[in-house]
């Protein structure tokens, strides 16, 4: 990643292929001075924010008509002299615009390097950034609050209200710390300890709203899992509604595992056919398909048990033990297939019974999903990350300790060494204490252009 800001950057800042128009964006010290070796009328000249219509030149040679945005700095993404040029779209215009930007003294931009200057010319706090990169990334539209509200700050806006909380406490006790050789309390111990306790239920609040973020960010993985021959692949394919895996009589037809999507109540879900389990398979490319179920027991948030009905009802018990032997935690609900070829009067309220043949009872199915969508909470959380979790814990553990030395009656300036290294990491998540390692990661998973 560049920390230089002084070079001027440009890169594509829509997808490349067939379009009707593309942007490019031309940001830093030398943004005009570049463009300007490439129109006829000098941009310098323009008002900010403004959009002008102009030829692109190579020389004397027009190369298309475009659009030019005009943004001065610091009223821009990035706090930059920008400009944006919309060209027509394809393969070849805007490939060749590029190509003159970079002859003219730019250079190509990396990926998220227009998010990192704004990072760093105080445009938007680490937070912000990161949440422009979830705002692109975004699988479930129920996302969309969460990681809007954190891209307009009001994450930061609360994480600054907890860290301004925290300083005042710090130096109440730098300055309670001075007194006390005079035998001055400053801070009386009780209320020392409550306003300790505040702190910590805050930052437990923005931690467990990060398990809810982890189902917005990825949505909900369900796994079908069933003995082979089950009706795992039939279901799979009438629940997504077109062909997508073979379906045959032969066990063992799935060796690998497909997956397919759907949204549920703004929630995305990932559907995933696997191979089925069959201890006694001989075949090696099944065997392997096995073992990879296994693992994808323990990446599911959702399983479906899928079992042949005509079998017994209980022909999959064994991999309900299984499943709660791999992983505890996770959803799961039998499905009894094939339902159309016997007279199930036994049905019971707990169950699915459905035949994927029929397309019967696939409703159930959905309606079981949409009940797990709406354990969701989508209006209450922000959409932590798990650097941003993994900081809060950090902070968490900080306030825990200082309550505790604060019980066992310690001096203010032990506690002060904790609430410090408290705020620190609270400045680590806004951004207002960082290392180029910290951004690398940070901006590392950001697209070209962004
Ligand atoms: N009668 C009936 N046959 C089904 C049903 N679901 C699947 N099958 C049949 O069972 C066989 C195995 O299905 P498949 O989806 O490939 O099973 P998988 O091995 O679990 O993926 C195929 O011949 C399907 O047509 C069902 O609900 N009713
Ligand atoms: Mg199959």
């Amino acid at each position: 990643m560049h920390f230089d800001t002084h070079t001027t950057i440009c890169s594509l800042i829509t997808p490349p292929g067939l379009s009707g128009v593309a942007m490019i964006r031309l940001s830093g010290p030398d943004a005009f001075s570049i463009i300007n070796r490439h129109l006829h009328s000098d941009i310098k000249h323009k008002a900010s924010h403004t959009i002008s219509y102009a030829v692109f030149l190579d020389q004397d040679h027009p190369i298309d008509t475009v659009t030019i945005f005009k943004y001065d700095g610091p009223h821009s993404y990035t706090g930059q002299d920008t400009i944006e040029i919309g060209c027509h779209g394809g393969l070849i215009v805007p490939k060749k615009i590029i190509e003159l930007l970079l002859q003219s003294g730019a250079q190509m931009a990396q990926p998220g390097e227009f998010t990192l200057r704004a990072f760093l010319n105080g445009k938007l706090d680490l937070t912000q950034a990161e949440a422009v990169n979830d705002i692109i990334h975004l699988q479930s539209p129920a996302a969309l609050e969460s990681a809007s509200r954190q891209l307009i700050g009001s994450f930061s806006k609360e994480l600054s209200a907890l860290r301004d909380a925290t300083e005042r406490l710090f130096k109440y006790m730098i300055l309670d710390f001075d007194f006390s050789q005079e035998d001055i309390e400053l801070v009386p111990e009780e209320r020392l300890i409550s306003e300790l306790q505040a702190l910590s239920l805050t930052a437990e609040r923005f931690i467990e709203s990060y398990e809810t973020a982890k189902t917005l960010r990825s949505g909900h993985q369900v796994l079908l899992l069933g003995f082979p021959n089950a009706g795992k692949s039939s279901i799979f394919n009438a629940m997504l509604g077109y062909a997508r895996s073979i379906v045959s009589d032969i066990p063992g037809t799935t060796r690998d595992f497909v997956e397919g999507s759907m949204i549920i109540d703004g929630i995305h879900f990932t559907l995933i056919d696997t191979a089925g389990i069959h201890e006694q398979t001989e075949d090696a490319i099944e065997i392997e398909g096995i073992a990879y179920s296994k693992s994808l027991i323990k990446r599911a948030t959702i399983i479906l048990i899928i079992n042949d009905v005509t079998c017994g009802e209980q022909h999959s018990q064994s991999l309900i033990d299984l499943v709660q032997k791999e992983h505890q935690n996770v959803h799961c609900k039998l499905v009894q297939n094939k339902c159309d070829l016997i007279d199930h009067t036994s049905k019971d309220l707990v169950n699915l019974y459905i035949s994927a043949k029929e397309a019967d009872g696939l409703q159930d199915i959905i309606a079981y999903l949409s009940s797990m969508a709406k354990l969701t909470d989508t209006h209450n959380t922000f959409l932590l990350n798990e650097r941003q979790a993994i900081l809060l814990k950090e902070y968490l553990s900080a306030i825990q300790r200082a309550l505790a030395l604060t019980k066992e009656g310690m001096t203010t300036d032990v506690l002060a060494i904790e609430l410090r290294s408290a705020l620190d990491t609270i400045g680590l998540i806004l951004g207002t204490v960082y290392t180029e390692e910290l951004l690398n990661d940070v901006f590392a998973n950001f697209c070209i252009g962004k």
